[in-house]
């Protein structure tokens, strides 16, 4: 298991500028960066070679996260949304098989539903169904350009479809594509999960991307999840992936309405904690003699 950073932990304006991000990663002890794939479509090729060429001179290897456009949602049964959403991520995932990496992950199943939109049983049926179909579609593109798709399970403030494990592997089966697995996010399981561990090894051989969040979003070490827990149970569910640190530093930044960042996230600094941290899951692998890679 590598060790990585999620791109946007590191504080940016309006674009990221991703050489500068890989470089401060590394410095930071990371061996692994999660980019986004759904800024990086936006942007020219000669940013995206740049990108993979920083990437490859620093030893870093990385993997994307994505989420669907605010009209692109493909759970809604709309033909137009359905469209518009499994055409971003067609994109994506074309630009994912461009640059390596081989693995999207995030809520590409269907963006969240506006506060007032009633969800009874019966609607929430519907969504998975439509979403079912859109993923299906996705998942040949995926397929066809060998890259791995990964739902992420959210809490249930942010998705009302897929919030556990077991939600996220009944969806699967009516996916029922090689090409798609689940994306487990330690932040999201802590609030749903009856047991972590558990999950973790229920997911087993589906797991495809995981975000290493502590429960209150900080960096791993910075909250009370038990990560040799964690860990041992990632190890034993077979997993060889990244740990992609899904967390920010910068509150009232451009994340904070989305993620609910209202308080200073920062202990010592923006680079110490994150070389903390990563020392710190660095050091459990290594003492619980789990592979590095
Ligand atoms: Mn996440």
């Amino acid at each position: 298991m590598r060790v990585g950073v999620f791109y946007a932990y590191f504080p940016y304006q309006d674009t990221v500028d991703w050489p500068a991000v890989l470089r401060r990663a590394k410095r930071d002890g990371a061996d692994h960066v999660e980019l986004s794939s759904m800024r990086l479509v936006r942007q020219s090729g000669e940013i995206r070679r740049e990108t993979v060429k920083t990437a490859k001179e620093l030893g870093l290897t990385y993997t994307f996260c994505t989420s669907l456009p605010q009209d692109g949602d493909v759970a809604s049964g709309d033909p137009s949304q359905c469209a518009r959403g499994i055409d971003a991520m067609r994109q994506n995932i074309e630009l994912v098989a461009e640059m390596g990496g081989g693995v999207v992950g995030g809520m590409i199943h269907g963006s969240t539903l506006k506060p007032g939109v009633p969800v009874d049983n019966a609607t929430r049926q519907r969504r998975m169904e439509n979403s079912a179909r859109a993923v299906q579609e996705m998942a040949r593109t995926a397929q066809a350009c060998g890259v791995r798709m990964g739902l992420e399970m959210c809490n249930r403030y942010e998705n009302t479809m897929l919030n556990t494990v077991d939600q996220g592997l009944e969806f699967l089966k009516l996916v029922d594509s090689p090409a798609v697995g689940l994306h487990l996010d330690t932040y999201h399981m802590n609030i749903e999960e009856d047991d972590l561990a558990a999950a973790i090894l229920k997911a087993g051989s589906h797991i495809v991307n995981v975000h290493a969040c502590d429960n209150n979003r900080k960096l791993p070490g910075m909250g009370h999840i038990n990560w040799r827990e964690v860990l041992m149970a990632l190890h034993g569910a077979g997993y060889q992936g990244a740990l992609a640190m899904e967390c920010f530093s910068r509150p009232f930044g451009v994340w904070s309405n989305d993620h609910r960042l209202w308080r200073e996230y920062v202990k010592d600094g923006v680079d110490e904690d994150l070389t903390r941290s990563v020392s710190y899951l660095k050091g459990l692998l290594h003492t619980l003699n789990l592979s590095m890679e």
